[in-house]
């Protein structure tokens, strides 16, 4: 990777709109909530936003079914609403990505509804309109959340495909018109000031025609419609055309959301005339899919996760660069899912933090990350908002666990935990709302949330701020932005390593996720520490030792 792009040096953070502020009292955070806080961004170090879903929607799946692509959901505000945020961002020097959802609409969408009322007319020709077979559906897919992919269409012996929930009938992207005014679309947004876009299970837009059969794989007969999606070639030539007609022009960022991508692939799709700018690295959190869903999902060790991520890092680092996470909105809490149990702490929530940051990427952090929020306890099945959530408690029954098992398996995977409502402080509903939040807060806002957060100058939110200036330190942005990835410390048990250098210097990254201390004898002196998560300021000698959950940064240049 030799040329230098504006983004490369950039630390993004996530808004979920709806659980972030809400500003007039009816439980759902809004806009003005996102503008309201873009001084508490800027401090923490951000540059750039990625929203989610802000625009029109009946919010099935949460403003991931998007019923019209130019309007702001009146639930989040106005178009001036918009405007305003983009104003104030620009103010700050920081940029607003959108969330594009072009695999699938909504059924509410204009589209839709005239393909419906004429399903052999233009518009049916925006979606996949197939008739089925002997009586059944075209193909026997699963969608990703549960039941047939195709729906039939009432007074027709016609399915439509939805890979999602058949509210989000799937966009056929082979229909050059209906590209045509996505790019439109995009283009619009880009023209409005938007910097950049985070693509939505984008990989699935490449459909094999014919919709052949697979093997089914569980007790509904029915096969998992990715299979068809990794097996299907050419989805590159929609991604050169999507990108040669909108972000190219405009040298936007992207961050494709890729799963199932072809062996051998990445460098099509982040090397230096890739598809996106960038993809997010889930190498880590693909470790706990399960073959049939969340109720055979494996657990993870600490071995295997290091592993994962050595492994994803040096693969990466010879094609460009990933966006790293812990945590988005459709995963659980990175502290509750990655740290064991005596490490879910401030001090192991800082460990973690200063591990994934400073990996060679893009960091990309989740709202609430900042402060440590952990997954919620839910009492019952009803408490869950999440349409993933609801059908993989009814595939967990129908294999047979019983309602304990079922919740307890949901209670650690929802998305709803990454859902519930930013704790601003240890007011009525965490100060998210005066009126009824929309979602639960979690019971633990007394102890986490930014106010009492800001008081304290050893919390995780002030660490982070530490964490994210040094990365961003006129001294040190050069090696942690380019520099190369090495592990280190690879056979020590429970000590996650690595140097990030380049010809002039060199920072370890070292953290001791054991129980146990650790000792280790430095490989290369250390001159200086840059970060400690105990408070250190005294450079260390020869021999390292590491208290459980202990981080350090090093500057070991030669
Ligand atoms: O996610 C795509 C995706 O593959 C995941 O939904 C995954 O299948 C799911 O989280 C398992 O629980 C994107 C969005 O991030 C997600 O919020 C949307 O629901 C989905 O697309 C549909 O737009
Ligand atoms: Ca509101």
């Amino acid at each position: 990777m030799n040329m230098t792009k504006w983004w490369h040096d950039k630390v993004a953070y996530q808004i979920y709109p709806k659980s972030f502020l809400d500003t007039n009292g009816d439980g759902i955070g809004d806009l003005q909530g996102v503008i309201s806080k873009l001084d508490y961004l800027k401090m923490l170090g951000i540059d750039m936003i990625w929203l989610s879903p802000v625009y029109q929607s009946p919010f099935v799946d949460e403003g991931y079914d998007i019923s019209d692509y130019y309007a702001i959901a009146e639930e989040f505000g106005s178009m001036a609403d918009f405007d305003e945020l983009l104003a104030e961002a620009k103010k700050r020097n920081m940029h607003i990505i959108m969330d594009l959802v072009i695999n699938h609409c909504s059924d509410r969408h204009e589209w839709f509804q005239k393909a419906l009322t004429d399903p052999y007319g233009e518009y049916a020709d925006y979606f996949y309109f197939r008739k089925g077979r002997n009586g059944n559906p075209p193909s026997n897919y699963r969608s990703y959340f549960g039941g047939s992919c195709w729906e039939p269409i009432p007074g027709t012996d016609l399915y439509y495909l939805h890979m999602f929930a058949k509210e989000q009938p799937d966009l056929n992207w082979e229909n050059p018109k209906l590209r045509q005014k996505l790019y439109d679309m995009i283009n619009w947004w880009l023209d409005k000031g938007v910097t950049g876009f985070r693509i939505d299970a984008i990989i699935n837009i490449k459909k094999n025609l014919d919709f052949p059969d697979f093997e089914p794989d569980g007790p509904d007969g029915l096969s998992s419609c990715w299979k068809m999606v990794e097996s299907v070639d050419g989805v590159g030539e929609f991604l050169d055309d999507l990108k040669r007609n909108t972000f190219d022009k405009y040298d936007a960022f992207t961050v494709g959301e890729v799963f199932n991508m072809k062996e051998g692939a990445l460098s099509d799709f982040i090397g230096e005339n890739g598809y996106f700018s960038t993809i997010f690295d889930f190498s880590a959190h693909c470790l706990s899919d399960g073959e049939h869903g969340w109720y055979d999902a494996p657990s993870v060790d600490f071995q295997t996760w290091r592993n994962t991520i050595i492994r994803s890092q040096l693969e990466i680092q010879e094609c460009g660069m990933e966006a790293t996470i812990i945590e988005n909105h459709d995963e659980p809490r990175g502290v509750s899912r990655f740290l064991p149990e005596y490490a879910q702490t401030p001090a192991g929530t800082k460990m973690l933090g200063t591990v994934n940051i400073l990996l060679r990427g893009i960091p990309f952090i989740y709202q609430g990350q900042e402060i440590g929020m952990q997954n919620a306890s839910w009492d019952n099945i009803e408490e869950f908002d999440d349409i993933s959530t609801k059908d993989q408690y009814r595939m967990a029954i129908e294999a047979g666990l019983t309602h304990e098992q079922a919740m307890e398996i949901c209670c650690r995977m929802s998305r709803d935990n990454a859902r519930t409502p930013v704790q601003w402080n240890d007011q009525p509903y965490a100060g998210f709302t005066t009126g009824t939040p929309w979602l639960k807060v979690n019971s633990n806002y007394k102890e986490i949330n930014v106010a009492c957060q800001e008081q304290d100058p050893d919390s995780v939110l002030h660490y982070y701020r530490r964490l994210i200036a040094l990365r961003k330190s006129p001294e040190y942005k050069g090696v942690l932005t380019y520099g190369r990835f090495v592990p280190a410390y690879e056979n020590t048990d429970f000590v996650i390593a690595y140097y990030r250098q380049d010809s002039k210097q060199r920072v370890l990254i070292i953290a001791n996720f054991g129980v146990e201390p650790a000792e280790l004898a430095l490989e290369y002196p250390a001159r200086r520490i840059l970060l400690s998560n105990q408070g250190l300021t005294e450079t260390p000698g020869q021999v390292l030792h590491l208290q459980s959950c202990e981080v350090m940064v090093l500057d070991c240049s030669d």
